[in-house]
């Protein structure tokens, strides 16, 4: 159970308050969807995380997805000291970039050839503007609850923090560009044959979360991922499998491995950087021969390739090659959870939609046997998510503060973690349809 002092976080808080929009630099970490405080935090080990007056949680943020092997692992810890003391960066090539790179590609055969750049909105717009000049169409589809960063064609029916805020997409962002990008429903086949059969021929590119994270967790249903193939192929459209959250996570090839894809394009980042700012996008070499400075399409960063973010990643990639019995480790944990969560939310009379791959899940507050959409997800009871959260605070859990938000296990969640985790889960449980 977590001591009862926030005197420091809440002085903080107010500090930030003037300084930052919400307080926040990210928008879902200002905790508006759950009510209550959020911690802030200093350091963390493993599986936990400390905040400014000294209380322990386990984290379920894992930093949204990118610390496979928990915080502060020491062999990526030991890497990173080691590249920064070599110089933090150069703006120039350096020999990690080839170590991260090629382990990039053992791990995702579709990467042909492929660029780093900082952060998954980067990967994912660059993919983007790659897919327009390379086809030479500028109409892209993209599903309803799917987030792919915060680039201006890709905040259009969003999730993450923009389904977290309720918005139906950004301000700032012109009709103009709107109007290039079509929302689907998820998992539907029929809309995407229609849109097909309709404007085939104008479609870019189609931008998919395999398994989607950003609308809580969301099983692909494998029909609708082979005409996502078939479709794209035949209109001469490209695919685009953004696993920036499910690569390296839901198996050492990604969602790719887990369901036999093989995109035109992939957009990597969270894992791939250990930690650290660094994404990627690549794919096949016809298509990325078209990247500046060997083709027409613009694409430069400053801190690509920082040699910091990819001494991290390639550790961490290292250390995933490693140890293949890391993802049977993770999947046993992953289970244990599920399988807790479910008995206790069935003790406590909860109706609760729970849904699992591998080591990334969300517990749906609904009666809904499956949440297979944007629309179910919405339709989920938002205000019993908060009180779920809020009382997993309070004894020691930090699970990501949205409804709209996958949890990620670590291979630092131990049994006892998760045995902690299920101890407080019951009486959260309880109080989430308790009013
Ligand atoms: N969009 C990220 C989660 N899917 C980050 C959320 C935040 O930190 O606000």
């Amino acid at each position: 159970m977590k001591s009862e002092s926030s005197h420091k976080s809440s002085r903080l808080r107010q500090q930030a308050e003037g300084l930052f929009p919400g307080g926040v630099n990210s928008p879902v970490r200002a905790f508006k969807a759950v009510g209550g405080e959020s911690p802030w935090l200093e350091r963390a080990s493993g599986a936990y995380v400390w905040d400014v007056d000294g209380n322990r949680y386990v984290d379920y943020v894992n930093s949204w997805g990118a610390l496979l092997l928990g915080h502060a692992e020491p062999r990526v810890v030991r890497a990173v000291q080691a590249a920064a003391a070599a110089g933090l960066g150069f703006g120039a090539s350096t020999p990690l970039e080839l170590e991260l790179g090629e382990a990039a590609r053992r791990a995702f055969p579709a990467l042909d050839m492929l660029r780093f750049v900082s952060s998954g909105t980067e990967a994912a717009m660059s993919a983007l503007r790659l897919a327009r000049g390379f086809t030479g169409r500028d109409q892209i589809v993209k599903f309803e609850g799917c987030y792919h960063g915060h680039a201006d064609s890709l905040l259009v029916e969003a999730g993450s923090g923009v389904a977290t805020l309720s918005l139906p997409g950004s301000a700032g962002v012109p009709e103009s560009v709107a109007r290039l990008t079509l929302a689907l429903p998820y998992n539907d086949r029929q809309a995407l044959a229609r849109v097909f059969a309709q404007q085939g021929s104008r479609i870019a590119g189609v931008i998919f979360e395999p398994v989607a994270g950003n609308m809580g967790c969301v099983l692909p249903d494998p029909d609708w991922l082979a005409d996502l193939r078939r479709l794209t192929r035949d209109a001469g459209a490209l695919l685009i499998v953004d696993e920036v959250m499910t690569g390296f996570r839901v198996a050492a090839g990604g969602a790719c491995q887990r369901y036999a894809l093989r995109p035109d394009l992939l957009v990597l980042g969270k894992i791939l950087g250990g930690g650290l700012p660094a994404a990627a996008y690549g794919g096949r070499r016809d298509v990325m021969q078209k990247v500046a400075p060997l083709g027409p399409v613009y694409q430069a960063g400053t801190l690509s390739g920082n040699p910091v973010a990819m001494a991290a990643g390639a550790a961490t990639l290292r250390i995933l090659a490693a140890e293949p019995d890391l993802y049977r480790r993770l999947e046993a944990a992953g289970q244990k959870l599920e399988t807790g969560l479910r008995e206790a939310a069935a003790r406590a009379g909860a109706p609760v939609c729970i849904q699992r791959v591998g080591a990334m899940l969300t517990v749906f507050f609904t009666s809904q046997p499956m949440v297979r959409d944007f629309a179910a997800a919405r339709a989920c009871d938002t205000a019993a998510f908060a009180r779920f959260h809020r009382q997993l605070l309070v004894q020691g859990v930090y699970w990501p503060p949205s409804q709209f938000e996958a949890a990620f296990i670590s291979t630092a969640h131990d049994d006892a973690e998760i045995e902690l985790t299920l101890r407080a889960a019951r009486p959260a449980l309880e109080a989430a349809y308790s009013v």
